[in-house]
């Protein structure tokens, strides 16, 4: 793998690890006003960014690349409601999507095309992820501050789990 590649995969590295510091972050934001539903709906997904973190990992040790590992970004930690961090989340899954397709167009340019072939399991995973934040988005925007609806949607998101395909690792 060259350096620019390298470069690029270990920012991404990064930036999976910051995901999963933001999805830390308002699963406490849900902790401390009960939510235990969206709290253990926010675990799954810090534990599928640190999958995502460590998928990226694997296969620079596959290909002779050598890891950075670049100090995480402090995230917010305070939204006003629970539609306002669902939102957040969604707004930082969109700025992953456009990570994933800039690290297309340099496994491209750079006729990479190991990397290109492995950049479409993350391309298929962000479709995934913006459709199930952004379903979740639309949802509370239905319910707004109703108490009843945000209570029987806490209760649905709890049967959320994250358990690794064994076929991607
Ligand atoms: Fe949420 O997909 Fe990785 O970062």
């Amino acid at each position: 793998m060259n350096d620019r590649m390298a470069l690029a995969i270990n920012k991404q590295i990064n930036e999976e690890l910051y995901s999963a510091y933001l999805y830390h972050a308002i699963r406490a934001y849900f902790d401390n006003l009960g939510f235990d539903g969206f709290s253990s709906w926010m675990d799954a997904q810090t534990k599928e960014e640190v999958f995502h973190a460590e998928k990226f990992f694997s296969y620079m040790a596959e290909r002779g690349g050598k890891v950075k590992l670049y100090a995480i970004k402090e995230p917010d930690c305070e939204w006003n409601s629970p539609l306002e961090a669902f939102s957040a989340a969604l707004e930082h899954e969109k700025h992953i999507t456009k990570c994933i397709n800039d690290l297309v167009d340099i496994a491209v340019e750079e006729k990479d095309y190991a990397t290109r072939n492995l950049l479409n399991w993350y391309i298929d995973e962000q479709v995934e992820e913006e459709d199930n934040v952004g379903k979740v988005v639309n949802k509370l925007r239905l319910i707004k501050e109703d108490g009843r609806g945000l209570l029987m949607l806490d209760r649905e998101l709890a049967v959320r789990t994250f358990t690794p395909d064994p076929s991607t690792e």
